[in-house]
């Protein structure tokens, strides 16, 4: 009898090989990908166990075993930094839980990292899924070699890799290093994420839009009437569209790429810049999204081309099948 099993290929296996991809490449950055890999696991398995908090003891206090329990989110920063610290490859990391640039040991690291390291972390309180994004850039050289906030501020088209993990009802890990989408599947009976994706490809359209529609009395024009277009009813398109909005970024995004559609985080006179932050939620997730085949802007320009001011800014996104972003944009366009 032949048997035959297909090859399981692990993301630590998958990086290496894809390294022969690069030419001269020193294997630092597959370095700092499986890093991050591990870092994923670990928050992976708290998040699972956060259902259980009321038995291990609520976030800010003390469990049965006398331990103290840290806030998740806390949690997911300490586990991605220090796996960063420890290779020594990355001089300096940004993230949504630190004001400031935090400096690594390694202050010669050629790699500067940014994290959000569990966004949508207000969803864990409901059993919701919640993500961690990572955007990863090379150190520009200076003659003066001081380690400085702008070395960190640089376009998003410069990212050399980027990716998120999404802690689901399984844990997904995808990234681009700029050769296309891959995908992971933790698989938690032997503890490794299993590729089940290369080359991960976004419909050209789709029949999903994701927004909070609550901000609707504070939006554009162009905004009111594009999400009117998406109700209209016209099967000969596909409309009226499905409305699906998790309020997870990460969650919305993975959708988003799988079934097609668009996801909008508009301005709104409450954020009068949209919600989510530029260096570590819309560059990394507009990479992800233009390796796959999709389009992301900020109204009218491309997320990727925008020169950042600042380490926490904020920016409207629009993002998704390259079709449905389009007609979005030609709605903001016309009702100016
Ligand atoms: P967070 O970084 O504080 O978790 O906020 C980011 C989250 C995103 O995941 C999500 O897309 C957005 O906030 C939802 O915001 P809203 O509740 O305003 O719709
Ligand atoms: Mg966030």
């Amino acid at each position: 009898m032949e048997i035959k099993s297909k090859k399981l290929v692990t993301l630590d296996e998958y990086i290496i090989q894809s390294q022969n991809k690069f030419p001269g490449a020193t294997g630092e950055l597959s370095q700092l990908l499986r890093d991050i890999g591990l870092a994923a696991k670990i928050i992976s398995r708290e998040v699972n166990k956060a259902g259980i908090t009321n038995i291990l003891g609520v976030h800010g206090s003390t469990n049965v075993h006398g331990e103290s329990v840290k806030r998740l989110d806390i949690f997911a920063d300490q586990q991605l930094i220090s796996a960063l610290d420890r290779s020594l490859i990355t001089c300096m990391v940004i993230s949504e839980e630190n004001d400031g640039i935090v400096r690594l040991n390694s202050e010669g690291g050629k790699y500067i990292v940014y994290l959000d390291p569990l966004d949508g972390s207000s969803n864990i309180d409901v059993n919701v899924s919640v993500g961690s994004i990572f955007s990863i850039y090379m150190r520009q050289p200076r003659y003066d070699q001081n380690l400085v906030e702008e070395d960190s501020l640089q376009p998003g088209s410069r990212q050399v890799a980027a990716g998120y993990v999404l802690y689901g009802s399984s844990t997904i890990l995808a990234y681009t290093t700029g050769l296309g989408v891959s995908c992971f599947t933790l698989d938690p009976s032997i503890g490794e994420f299993v590729l089940s994706n290369s080359g991960f490809k976004i419909p050209e359209k789709g029949t999903i839009y994701s927004i909070n529609e609550g901000s609707y009395n504070s939006w554009s024009q162009g905004l009111k009437k594009y999400i009117k277009y998406c109700q209209e009813d016209d099967p000969e398109t596909g409309r009226p569209y499905t409305a699906r909005y998790i309020g997870s970024m990460v969650a919305d995004i993975h959708r988003t790429l799988v079934k097609g559609g668009i996801f909008i985080y508009p301005s709104s006179s409450r954020y009068p810049n949209g919600k989510l932050r530029l260096m570590y939620e819309c560059n990394p997730l507009s990479f992800i999204m233009e390796q796959a085949g999709g389009t992301a802007i900020d109204g009218k320009n491309r997320i990727m081309d925008i020169r950042p001011e600042a380490i926490h800014q904020r920016v409207p996104i629009y993002i998704g099948s390259p079709e449905n972003v389009k007609m979005a944009r030609s709605f903001l366009e016309k009702y100016e």
